[in-house]
């Protein structure tokens, strides 16, 4: 178990290892982005002169139709999006400089693109290059802060490498500018000038419309994700709460969104938990700031086991967490458990709250403004500054504790969670053990309901899971004891996906598997321990079958996945249907098949019967139809993609009936047909 501590300190070794490479790589960019320094008259001329060079040698737009991916990541549809992003980064940042409150942004049927705002316009004077401020701003790398007045740029950061390269990735772009009264208009092409800066027409108000066209010769695919904008927008929208964003598509009839949110990130969380049962009805929120930097922070817990902490750094997302994650988590299992041991809450049996336990139904988000934000890892969405951890704990120490002992009463509701949470971490480890220790007894504990199969080479054996105890009667009759193995299962099995590790090991049918399966489950889950080669549900062929079918595939899915990943699960295919006629019998297995086997064979003087369950197969029957590997179909389940497969079990297994009702009644959904 993860300790504060131990968070910290494993942190800490982290940080050791960058200390390798160098803080800060100088480039061109440092010295370009002049906007910091306006405090020093003397510095920004200098770096103004140097500026100007600078910008003479900077490889042009033409490097970054050479190489996009260095700019914007990739070509792929990600990097498409980023276009928007972009573009709408420095609309985000006039508003948050107070000037912009609205930005609109339309995807028109060409799959072109408008972002529009109300700021101030992007400056249109003559700059000292000769050329006008807008264009050196479209088509100089990094330019974009160079005309501000001060203060720095918050968004962007991530990607934010400058409109220009928009410009230079767009077949076409054409910019209005709204400003002094005039519409100024310019317009280019893969980044070269088309139409010089000129005056189109009179204004009463200011802003900055941009259409750009994505350019095909760099992007594969220039068709825009209308929910991939959208999931953005309105994240941009809670991370900066008072701006109105707007999504239009001209491709399809009323699709458009506004999004607005005065609560900013407490609205964030109320949304992510808008179809979960709350425990704090309004949101835990509290912010702070030290130097630079500006901490905000929503919490609102739900009554699932899940965690989910969103965090952001200058309106990206840190999928990957960092400094200011490790220093939210510390912070949130000091103060739980300074408030349960005040108030009483564990009892002397019970240990500390773990990070974990204290997280357990956690929804939160955590928004931060940091002045030179590093980013690390993978997807470089990971923060690096050092400095950060120590003010997101203070400020969250004491954001938390504020609350906690202001509301007594809710926080107790939250902490008994923990507390729970905690207890049952403890009682599976207790349950762990406990079959560890039988696995080490072996054959001796295997379960009474088991009757097991002589041979004892796991390759060459299979084991049936049998719904019932009288199915599992005709099984055991039937099947050929040398290698097949019968598990009868009374009744309906745990649903896995709605219950904690604790009443999973408590649930007598999941015990029974696990000891005779041999295998251990989840992080003890040792495949070459398997008892059996094949693991086969045999249900009725009905919903209720399929029911236990599900439940089991999702027990296996969560807690032994490697079986399904290897292939050692399989689903019999009993018949639905026995067909006679004089001494001769045929089965059938679906309704089209009796319909062409009673065509062929005549329906005179021929009896049919319908098997309700397997418990009317006799045993004979039973071997013949649907165990004996000669004769039989099996499916075997597979599991397609991870991911795909992820989801779909959390809605099948979640509390949406509509969707797990569809699968169960065409069940086919994991299962690949496979003749054997
Ligand atoms: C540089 C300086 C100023 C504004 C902008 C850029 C600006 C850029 C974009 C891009 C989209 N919308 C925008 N709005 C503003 C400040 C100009 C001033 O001092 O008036």
């Amino acid at each position: 178990m993860l300790t504060d501590n131990e968070n910290i300190e494993r942190y800490d070794d982290e940080e050791e290892e960058d200390e390798s490479i160098p803080a800060h790589i100088p480039s061109d960019d440092d010295e370009i982005e002049i906007h910091h320094d306006v405090e020093s008259a003397e510095v920004t001329a200098v770096k103004g002169e140097y500026a100007a060079e600078q910008i003479q040698i900077l490889e042009g737009l033409e490097a970054v139709r050479m190489r996009p991916s260095m700019y914007i990541g990739s070509t792929s549809e990600r990097g498409l999006h980023h276009l928007v992003y972009e573009v709408v980064d420095n609309s985000i940042d006039e508003a948050l400089a107070g000037y912009c409150s609205e930005i609109d942004v339309t995807i028109h049927s060409d799959n072109s693109i408008t972002v529009s705002d109300n700021g101030r316009g992007i400056p249109v004077d003559m700059h000292e290059s000769g050329k006008p401020a807008i264009e050196v701003v479209l088509t100089v790398l990094h330019a974009g802060g160079k005309f501000g007045e001060g203060g720095y740029k918050v968004s962007g950061g991530l990607h934010g490498v400058g409109i220009s390269v928009v410009n230079a990735l767009s077949k076409s772009m054409s910019v209005d500018v709204r400003r002094n009264g005039k519409i100024h208009h310019i317009s280019f092409s893969r980044g070269n000038i088309v139409e010089p800066l000129k005056i189109i027409g009179d204004c009463e108000d200011t802003g900055t419309t941009v259409t750009f066209l994505p350019d095909e010769e760099i992007f594969p695919v220039t068709i825009f994700n209308y929910d991939t904008l959208k999931h953005r927008l309105r994240e941009l929208a809670f991370l900066n709460p008072g701006i109105s964003i707007n999504l239009n598509d001209e491709r399809s009839e009323d699709k458009k969104d506004h999004f607005h949110f005065e609560g900013g990130i407490r609205s964030f969380v109320e949304h992510l938990n808008r179809k979960k049962e709350k425990i704090n009805p309004t949101p835990i929120y509290f912010n702070g700031k030290k130097d630079d930097t500006l901490v905000e922070i929503a919490v609102q817990y739900n009554d699932s086991y899940q965690e989910n902490v969103f965090s952001f750094v200058n309106n990206i997302n840190t999928e990957e967490g960092g400094t200011h994650m490790v220093g939210f988590k510390a912070a949130l299992t000091r103060v739980a458990n300074d408030f349960a041991k005040k108030h009483n809450l564990l009892k002397n049996s019970d240990s500390t709250l773990s990070g974990e336990d204290v997280r357990e139904g956690l929804t939160a988000v955590i928004s931060l403004k940091v002045r030179d934000p590093q980013f690390e890892g993978q997807t470089k969405t990971k923060l690096g500054n050092a400095e950060v951890r120590t003010i997101v704990y203070t400020i969250a120490i004491e954001g938390l504790t504020d609350f906690f002992e202001e509301n007594p009463a809710v926080t107790k509701q939250i902490l008994e969670k923990s507390v729970m949470a905690a207890r049952a971490r403890e009682a599976a480890r207790k349950a762990r053990e406990l079959t560890r220790r039988k696995n080490a007894l072996e054959v001796s504990s295997l379960p009474g309901k088991l009757a097991d199969c002589s041979v004892k080479d796991a390759e060459q054996t299979e084991i049936y899971i049998v719904e019932g105890d009288s199915a599992g009667g005709s099984a055991k009759q039937g099947r050929d004891r040398r290698f097949q193995a019968i598990l009868p299962l009374r009744g309906k099995i745990l649903n896995v996906e709605k219950a904690r590790l604790d009443k999973i090991f408590a649930n007598a049918e999941i015990r029974t598997m696990i000891t005779a399966f041999g295998t251990g489950i989840s992080d003890e889950f040792d495949l070459d321990k398997r008892r059996y080669d094949k693991i086969i549900i045999m249900t009725d062929a009905d919903v209720d079958g399929a029911h236990i079918r599900t439940l089991l595939l999702t027990f296996f899915y969560r807690y032994m996945r490697p079986l399904i990943e290897q292939g050692h699960v399989y689903i019999a295919q009993p018949p639905l249907y026995q067909i006679r006629k004089g001494k001769n019998h045929w089965y059938t297995y679906s309704d089209e098949e009796l319909n062409q086997k009673l065509n062929e064979v005549g329906r005179e003087g021929v009896t049919v019967q319908r098997y309700k369950g397997l418990g009317e197969m006799n045993p004979e029957q039973l071997w013949e139809t649907t165990m004996d590997p000669k004769t039989r179909t099996m499916l075997k389940v597979e599991v397609e993609s991870a991911a795909e497969a992820d989801e779909l079990f959390t809605i099948l297994m979640g509390d949406q009936v509509g969707p797990r009702r569809q699968f169960i009644e065409e069940n086919a959904l994991l299962v690949k047909n496979l003749d054997i």
